[in-house]
């Protein structure tokens, strides 16, 4: 078996190609990647050059798209520009890699007639409320808010119709906030953890009563392997793993995991159209594939993410001053 994995030297892409590794040893893994500013080759380190392949490419590139699908048995796409924040600032790049570049590898894979798997996230399904009763279910209806998440909707929509359509072997899977090893600092959790091993306050946007449904990185990787392996074509799966915090108790949390006072916070101002919570109904994947998530205790994943960041300072300093310097720029 060889895969391509577009996205691969990314945050929930590396860890993926990293699981698959070690989980599948005889199958081969070619990682399709820009390297933008969220890539980084070094996310794929110590893993041998016979079995994982970087391809530096770009997704809108229909070319260097079409000779790595026709060489693989099925392709698992991560890339995408996944930052709410960058997207308020300059959504063009959301449009041409999340939309355009989903659509190049739906034409190689119609071409070539091969196994896709589309990755998604929860946000396509816009918000909830802080009471609603009802989790987001494969059919809650699409209305996203941002042009992240707008994007990431368009690009679900069109792999739903190549299915349609053409025929096109493909499942999604749609999931909720990862957490864990390599996730760039901009993002919530390693801002916080790295703006207090810089001696800062953690930033939180606006009351910190937003809710996220977090899942370790590792069990949205076992839940894609899953569909990969036994999802049924065309079906859209959810991946989550019953880990609703708001925004308030994670940065309190993080905070006294790391011996400081759980108070020692400061707001920000709100990110525009702030989505207010997200939850996953993740029982189809239950249910009809046999998954369940291993990490089942947020604090303690939490903790080994604290660890992580701590022993890899030389990984997250390069990437530190030019993130605080976007986020003072935009006032947050
Ligand atoms: P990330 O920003 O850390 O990584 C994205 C990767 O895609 C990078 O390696 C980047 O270089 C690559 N990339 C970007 N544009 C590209 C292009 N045009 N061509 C080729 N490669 C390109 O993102 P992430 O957080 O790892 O998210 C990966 C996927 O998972 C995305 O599709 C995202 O929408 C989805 N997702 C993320 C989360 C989350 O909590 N982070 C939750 C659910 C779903
Ligand atoms: O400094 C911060 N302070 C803060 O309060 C940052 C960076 C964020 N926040 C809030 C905003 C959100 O309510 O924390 C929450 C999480 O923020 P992000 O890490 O930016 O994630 P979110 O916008 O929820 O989107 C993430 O989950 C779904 C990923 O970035 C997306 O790629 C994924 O699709």
């Amino acid at each position: 078996m060889k895969i391509v994995v577009t996205g691969g030297a990314g945050f929930i892409g590396s860890n993926f190609v990293r699981y698959i590794y070690r989980e599948r040893p005889d199958w081969r893994i070619d990682v399709f990647d820009k390297l933008t500013y969220a890539g980084d080759r070094r996310n794929l380190e110590g893993l041998d050059e016979n079995r994982v392949t970087l391809i530096e490419a770009d997704i809108g590139d229909e070319q260097a798209v079409d000779t790595a699908v026709a060489n693989c048995d099925a392709i698992v796409h991560f890339a995408a520009e996944s930052h709410n924040d960058n997207s308020l600032q300059s959504p063009w790049p959301f449009v041409e890699t999340n939309v355009v570049g989903t659509y190049h590898i739906l034409e190689a894979a119609r071409k070539h007639n091969k196994r896709l798997h589309h990755i998604s996230t929860d946000e396509v399904y816009g918000d909830l409320s802080l009471d609603d009763p009802v989790k987001f279910t494969p059919n809650t209806p699409y209305n996203p808010s941002s042009p992240y998440s707008s994007t990431k909707a368009s690009s679900d929509l069109l792999v739903r119709a190549w299915v349609r359509s053409f025929g096109v072997q493909a499942t999604i899977s749609n999931c909720s906030n990862n957490y864990g090893p390599y996730q760039h600092v901009e993002k919530f959790i390693p801002r916080q953890i790295t703006e207090i091993i810089e001696g800062r306050k953690p930033k939180l946007y606006g009351s910190g009563k937003n809710v996220r449904d977090w899942i370790h990185t590792e069990d949205h990787s076992s839940g894609v392997l899953t569909i990969l392996e036994h999802g049924r074509i065309s079906e859209t799966y959810l991946i989550g793993a019953d880990g609703e915090k708001n925004n308030k108790e994670v940065v309190e949390l993080i905070l006294e995991l790391m011996g400081k006072n759980p108070d020692d916070y400061e707001h920000v101002s709100d990110r525009p159209g702030h989505d207010l919570r997200y939850a996953i109904d993740a029982s189809k994947l239950h249910n009809e594939l046999g998954w369940s998530p291993n990490y089942t205790d947020f604090k303690e994943g939490l903790s080994q993410t604290i660890d992580w960041y701590k022993e890899h300072e030389d990984w997250w300093r390069p990437q530190k001053a030019e993130t605080e310097a976007k986020y003072r720029e935009i006032g947050r």
